[in-house]
């Protein structure tokens, strides 16, 4: 143990609020939790970038390629009708998981970026007009910057973005002034991934809409850490990333109000999204099916079920407890290592603890950790404009998931002491 994590006796430390997770279960559900790395223990903090898999996940993808492999929506024969049951049942999953009232209101896309991007070139193509603007804020990840960049750059329409206080949290007021006759769209995150920040979403949703503005949210760090629910809310878009909450890569939500979808234009042409097919005219299929262009990742969208069935079993409420409890834990004795400097102090946090070290650039933090068998993020995690804000190039970013533990923060504080030993 380091002297600063020493410093912190038992009193000191706050008391693990224990949650209704059996945190050794939930670690023997993930086959790669148990491997070395360099020797060591793997200490497995990169959740904001990826988070592991569940054996209940890697079984169902298998089973769908050893059992049921067959393209879906087209085939009479047994393989092809049970693809497709099993491929429509993680759609009503997915509704139920974010309590979209409908489940042809959920689209599958490749991610988060796809979700985004579907929503830009379709509803903002068509939405956004030569002198608009289109709402951000200061704390987006770029696949909520750029896409409206392309759109904007298109229309000669003009990117806004609402500021960030030093703590990283959004300034309200400065997002209510934002928004005026010229807004067409706000397109903010729920949680940002390089802060941990939780926005305020339900009134930045309600301020949005008393002026008519519509609001696609960035829900990539926010679904795998906290119930989120899309008609409390209230919002017209959320997207997500299955491989954030325990689901296979390449695979995600879109949620948009029916209305909206049926207004908007296609996405991509090709099979399935269309009811029928002339070199005259096309005329497309009804909702979900107009924005699920081709043969999808079955795979994927099964596995995806999977891991939201898993969450489901353990809670998403004792999913966001547990980490809560590890980065209130992690705050503490993180901080209290000399010449360390959190970045992302907000009231409001999901488990993300990113920090720089004096003298130090992150990326020999995240080696020296590497070869300590400590997985964390380095760099500028996709959000170079946050970066400049803090006047600073990387942080470095540990985050937490379910099977996260507070021995492995006192991996993280061992390990960021021998960085500070190697620099001294
Ligand atoms: N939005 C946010 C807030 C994100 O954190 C990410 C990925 C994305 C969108 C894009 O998700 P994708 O699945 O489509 O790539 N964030 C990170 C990260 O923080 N480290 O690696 C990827």
């Amino acid at each position: 143990m380091t002297t600063a994590a020493r410093k912190l006796d038992a009193e000191q430390r706050p008391a693990p609020i224990g949650g209704g997770l059996d945190v050794a279960r939930v670690r023997a559900d993930f086959p790669i939790l148990q491997q070395r790395v360099h020797g060591k223990p793997l200490v497995y903090l990169d959740n904001a970038a990826t988070s592991q898999k569940p054996r209940a996940v890697i079984d169902a993808i298998v089973r769908y390629y050893e059992g049921s492999n067959a393209n879906i929506h087209r085939g009479v024969h047994y393989l092809s009708e049970i693809a497709t049951k099993d491929y429509e049942a993680a759609r009503r999953t997915a509704q139920e998981f974010i309590n979209a009232p409908h489940a042809h209101e959920i689209i599958f896309v490749r991610g988060a970026t796809e979700g985004i991007n579907l929503v830009a070139q379709t509803f903002g193509r068509a939405r956004v007009q030569p002198g608009d603007e289109v709402l951000i804020t200061a704390m987006e990840h770029h696949s909520n910057i750029v896409p409206w960049q392309i759109l904007c750059d298109e229309k000669g329409a003009k990117l806004r973005v609402a500021p960030i206080n030093d703590q990283g949290e959004l300034l309200l007021d400065e997002f209510a002034k934002l928004l005026g006759r010229r807004t067409k769209l706000a397109a903010v995150t729920h949680v940002s991934n390089a802060l941990g920040t939780i926005n305020p979403l339900k009134r930045m949703i309600e301020l949005a809409h008393a002026h008519g503005v519509p609001v696609a949210v960035d829900g990539a760090q926010a679904v795998p850490h906290m119930k989120v629910d899309v008609q409390a809310l209230d919002c017209d878009f959320y997207t997500f990333s299955g491989h954030k909450v325990y689901g296979p890569t390449g695979i995600g939500v879109l949620y948009g109000k029916s209305a909206l979808l049926e207004a908007m234009p296609p996405y991509q042409g090709g099979g399935d999204m269309i009811s029928s097919v002339t070199f005259e005219k096309t005329s497309y299929n009804k909702l979900p099916y107009k924005f699920e262009a081709g043969t999808p990742d079955i795979a994927g969208v099964i596995g995806l079920g999977a891991a939201l069935t898993y969450v489901n079993g353990l809670g998403i409420g004792n999913i966001g407890a547990h980490e809560h409890d590890l980065l209130v834990y992690a705050t503490q004795v993180v901080s209290a290592i000399p010449g360390v400097r959190l970045i992302g102090t907000a009231k409001e946090k999901a488990g993300v603890l990113s920090f720089v070290i004096e003298g130090v650039h992150p990326h020999d933090i995240g080696t020296i950790l590497d070869q300590e068998g400590i997985a964390i993020r380095t760099g500028h995690h996709c959000s170079q404009p946050l970066m400049d804000r803090f006047g600073i190039p990387a942080t470095a970013r540990a985050s937490f998931a379910a099977y996260n533990t507070r021995e492995e923060v006192d991996a993280l504080v061992r390990g960021i002491g021998k960085v500070r030993e190697v620099f001294a």
